[in-house]
């Protein structure tokens, strides 16, 4: 393996300073959460994002803001990319009021449809049936929105999977299917669980149109979901990117790490981490000097401390309510 993030000669120096303020958003606010979550302060689980930053980050620059999108249980990365408030997330894990979900929900039920997110969620796989059947709604009102599901290799030999691209592709509709290709399924590796683990290639098998890119590297992601982007809100039908990464924290907080994969591996991969990869080509290629960069990590780090500590002194809702909220009036 090896790195090389290149700071990206076409794209302007404010793109890439956003890049990397809002990758750093995500690691600063996942950082937040591990600590609150080794306090005893978070309830449910917590499945952090640290090491798929580019992803979302890369994916969500070129969305607005009524392009939707269906998130994962690793999804705390697309709610901040796609808009939600550092301090609803943190607030919605922690189970308060100002959460987004009002705290009824936690990790698994981030929901801000106000910014096009459309859900974190439990199960694997359902979403992308959801994100395809929003696309179909939008084809339907002839709007130019898009759809876009995020997954990791876990959900592809779902059965989910193949209804969704497949109707996707027959009816050409505006959904963007981003495939995290971690290399792991909880502790189950990819090459276990199928004899092609090729993702590329399962779209072209139904006709849709797909690429692969480095999903450690933002601006590479960056690219290739512009193309994607372009060509679903064009009315070409769907795109899959597939994005190749890997977490550098246990599946989930407070579980194990070992006997699945080695710490050599993991350290390999912590080499390869996309956000100081673009800080280093940024600084190497004199795009940006170390005080820009530091301003910018200072910056992200009082604005996450402030959402931390807004969200902590934020109410739980009362219990009376707990009934409150389940059937629509
Ligand atoms: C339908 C369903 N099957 C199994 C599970 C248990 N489960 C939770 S996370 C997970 C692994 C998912 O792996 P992947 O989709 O690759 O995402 P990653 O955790 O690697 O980001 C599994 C099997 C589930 N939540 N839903």
């Amino acid at each position: 393996m090896q790195t090389e993030t290149h700071a990206g000669a076409d794209l302007n120096l404010d793109t890439l300073l956003s890049l990397y303020r809002g990758m750093l958003s995500i690691r600063k606010i996942e950082e937040a959460l591990v600590r609150l979550y080794q306090l005893g302060h978070i309830p449910g689980a917590c499945h952090t994002y640290i090491g798929q930053e580019a992803i979302a980050t890369g994916v969500c620059a070129h969305l607005r803001q009524d392009d939707v999108v269906f998130s994962t249980h690793r999804g705390h990365g697309h709610a901040v990319a796609k808009g939600v408030p550092p301090e609803e997330v943190i607030g919605e894990l922690l189970g308060r009021m100002t959460g987004c979900s009002r705290g009824r929900g936690g990790s698994m039920h981030l929901f801000s449809p106000e910014v096009g997110l459309m859900g974190t969620t439990g199960i694997v796989g359902p979403n992308l049936l959801q994100s395809t059947g929003a696309a179909l709604s939008f084809q339907l009102l002839r709007l130019d929105r898009v759809s876009v599901c995020f997954f990791g290799d876990g959900a592809v030999n779902n059965g989910a999977f193949h209804e969704a691209i497949n109707m996707a592709a027959i009816w050409d509709l505006p959904v963007l299917f981003v495939c995290e290709n971690n290399m792991y399924a909880t502790e189950v590796p990819f090459a276990y669980a199928t004899r092609n683990t090729d993702v590329v290639a399962r779209a072209a098998s139904y006709g849709v149109a797909s690429q692969d890119v480095d999903g450690n590297d933002v601006v590479a992601v960056f690219n290739a979901s512009a193309q994607a982007v372009d060509h679903v809100r064009g009315g070409r039908g769907p795109y899959l990117v597939e994005c190749r990464t890997y977490r550098t924290r246990p599946h989930a907080e407070g579980m194990r790490d070992v006997g699945y994969r080695t710490q050599d591996e993991v350290s390999q991969w912590k080499q390869r981490d996309p956000i100081a990869a673009l800080r280093t080509a940024l600084y190497n290629d004199a795009m940006a000097t170390e005080e820009q960069l530091s301003a910018i990590e200072e910056r992200v780090t009082a604005t996450v401390d402030a959402a931390r500590e807004t969200a902590e002194s934020s109410p739980f809702p009362d219990p009376s309510t707990a009934t409150s909220h389940i059937f629509s009036e």
